[in-house]
């Protein structure tokens, strides 16, 4: 028993490292197959956008220096206003798209929304807001993603995290196929950015709603616990996906790893795959709003 709790990490780091390889390797072969059939204008962009984009982070990457995420959200005060719970300034318009649940819980319909300010800097153009029903306002500004034609927007609201109240679950790419969310809770009155447990991954605050290649996410039947899965095509061409299924337990803000497994699975159609990856993130969560 002791031999094989010892082995456990090793056996992880190497699960980890190899599906890290596998994705980097076709991501490039995408990428190389991307090119052909291309004019020139439109290589020039894909090419920007698969530099830009940020292939590993939704893979753990094991233990190594945490290095700050793109998407953080922007702490107090750093965009020029008390954003938190102080009204947000004169300039930011809601987005079209508004949700309506019990985000802090108090038994009352809140109003959830994305506001824009296209005069401000890009880090601090959009603001999360929550209209409650008792008259309090949190707020959390979001950063976009790194890459051109990113604007949040709200996705769904759904019991995630096992605590009173809704999430908010922001999607910070709508139009786009590589689909990375952000999940904010109403924790002692303020939104909450909640975060995955990477050990060290360069975004632990990216959920993957969806993307051409298998990501998704879904509560599991326990409370408070979801199921990330992410995969690549197997070894040996592109007739299978390699597919990792990692459960999460939510504690306070964070959610905790506590258990994983790997499969490979022919690549089939959306009826074929697991809940998760048919492009509705959140869909057996309890309470799901907005879809
Ligand atoms: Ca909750």
């Amino acid at each position: 028993m002791r031999e094989a709790e010892a082995l456990r990490p090793r056996v992880e780091e190497g699960l980890e490292a190899t599906f890290r390889k596998v994705r980097t390797r076709h991501l490039r072969r995408r990428m190389a197959a991307g090119i052909v059939g291309l004019a020139l204008p439109a290589l020039v962009f894909a090419l920007g956008w698969f530099a830009l984009r940020p292939s590993e982070e939704w893979v753990p990457a094991g233990p190594s220096t945490p290095s700050p995420s793109p998407t953080s959200s922007v702490a107090g005060g750093a965009c020029g206003w008390a954003e938190g719970g102080a009204p947000v300034p004169d300039g930011y318009e809601p987005g079209p798209r508004a949700l309506e649940g019990d985000v802090d819980a108090d038994g009352t319909i809140d109003l959830v929304q994305v506001l824009t300010d296209e005069a401000r800097p890009e880090r601090c153009r959009f603001v999360l807001r929550v209209r409650t029903g008792s008259g309090a306002e949190p707020t959390a500004v979001i950063a976009p993603l790194e890459w051109p034609g990113t604007a949040p927007e709200p996705r769904l609201l759904a019991e995630i995290d096992g605590r009173p109240g809704v999430e908010v679950v922001v999607d910070l790419s709508p139009a786009g196929v590589y689909r990375p969310g952000a999940v904010f809770a109403v924790v002692g009155g303020a939104l909450e950015r909640l975060e995955l447990q990477l050990q060290g991954a360069l975004s632990a605050e990216l959920f993957p709603l969806d993307d051409e290649f298998p990501a998704g996410v879904d509560c599991t039947g326990d409370a408070g616990t979801i199921v990330v899965t992410l995969g690549a095509f197997a070894e040996g061409g592109d007739t299978r996906w390699e597919l990792t299924r990692t459960t999460y337990r939510a504690d306070g803000s964070s959610f905790v790893r506590i258990g994983r497994e790997t499969a490979v699975v022919d690549v089939g159609t959306e009826a074929d795959r697991w809940p998760e990856l048919a492009g509705e993130p959140f869909r057996s969560c309890p309470f799901v709003t907005g879809r």
